[in-house]
């Protein structure tokens, strides 16, 4: 790997991989330009999944000129969108750079291929953040423009477009779903008050926190003692989504009442009995079904079987400072997670709520 320093800043990008032109320096006008495709991408959150969020910007003499991203699932892709918005504000993309976080596709999906609408408007050179590594269109994105004379340099802000395309590259490279983790406990490490009946114990703004998260994941997943004890919904609220994530119970020995609330909810759910096998051919089952992002929400049973197997990818610790008169311990603390391959990358604050991330090492 080699690393550039963006002239005149202190900003380091890595480039890997070999560019299609020079060794070239990054420029700070160019790092720019993509970190503005990286910021439109996020327009498509919640809504893009199984694809990743995609930006485009097109450049004309040092000017961003037009601006697209992938709005919605079936919707235009970023580059067609942003060679649209160029034609609607009377400007012709001809001779443009595209700036792309993703390899233009080369296939008909939902869409036409990427690299024809680029070759058809004239684009004279394609910056790309992310090489695509879905095996339908892999590699010829790529090459495909080259073929047609176009320009192309690949690794501008890489990790950036890793880091915001992470479930779809988890899944295009494990096929399996990137598996989240979401645990809330006091500072003893109980996860519930045995002495009364089941309840928050966490603030609204860090259930706020909770239903963002959940809008931005395919599947939850809890086990059956969870179900029997709280009866969640397992739904996102306050939060609009054009689809309710998919919700999955573990009930190996058929807990659930037959009216629990998950049930009764809009939206599928899967309510795993006798049928369910291994945690692997579940996470395997769910890719097939283009889950890209599983949330599992508890209780520590069901969150330790994850862990004892390796299949956790990220872990959200919640910690709030309320007491327990009857506590019931989870067993699982910072120590745990960092003993179990997990690292600590970050603390956040979900309302008074401290909240530690982890990040599979
Ligand atoms: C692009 N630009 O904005 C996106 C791309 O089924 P489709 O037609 O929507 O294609 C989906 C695949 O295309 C997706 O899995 C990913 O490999 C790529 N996404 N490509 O050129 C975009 N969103
Ligand atoms: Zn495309």
């Amino acid at each position: 790997m080699l690393e550039y320093s963006v002239k005149g800043s202190m900003q380091h990008i890595f480039k890997e991989g070999v560019d299609a032109t020079s060794m070239s320096e990054w420029s700070e006008n160019e790092t720019s330009f993509m970190a503005r495709a990286l910021e439109i991408a996020e327009r498509g959150r919640t809504k893009v999944s199984p694809n990743p969020l995609v930006g485009c910007v097109l450049v004309k003499d040092g000017n961003i000129i037009a601006e697209g991203w992938h709005d919605h699932l079936g919707g235009l892709h970023a580059e067609q969108m942003a060679i649209h918005d160029a034609e609607e504000r009377g400007i012709s993309p001809n001779g443009s750079t595209a700036y792309v976080t993703l390899e233009p596709c080369n296939h008909f999906g939902r869409t036409p291929p990427c690299t024809e609408a680029l070759m058809w408007a004239g684009i004279k050179e394609v910056v790309i953040a992310h090489e695509d590594p879905n095996p339908t269109v892999r590699g010829q994105g790529s090459q495909t423009l080259i073929d047609a004379g176009i320009h192309v340099r690949n690794g501008l802000c890489k990790k950036e477009a890793h880091e915001q395309m992470l479930p779809f590259m988890h899944w295009c490279e494990h096929r399996r779903p990137l598996v989240t983790v979401k645990l809330a406990q006091n500072l003893e490490g109980s996860v519930d008050d045995r002495s009364e009946t089941s309840k928050r114990f966490t603030s609204e703004e860090c259930l706020r926190h909770v239903h963002e998260l959940r809008a931005d994941v395919d599947a939850i997943l809890v086990g059956a003692n969870t179900v029997v004890r709280d009866d969640p919904q397992l739904t996102v609220r306050g939060i609009n989504v054009k689809n309710q994530p998919l919700r999955i119970v573990i009930d190996p020995n058929g807990k659930c009442p037959p009216n629990a609330k998950f049930t009764q909810q809009q939206g599928d759910f899967l309510h795993l009995t006798t049928s369910f096998t291994s945690l692997e051919s579940l996470l395997h089952m769910l890719a097939d079904q283009n889950i890209q992002r599983l949330l599992v929400e508890g209780g520590p049973t069901t969150i330790q079987e994850f862990m004892k197997h390796g299949f956790v990818d990220e872990f959200y610790l919640v910690l709030s400072e309320e007491s327990h008169s009857e506590p019931f311990f989870s067993g699982i603390d910072e120590q745990t997670l960092t003993k179990s391959g997990l690292e600590k990358l970050k603390t956040l604050n979900w309302g008074i709520e401290e909240v530690h991330y982890f990040r599979k090492i």
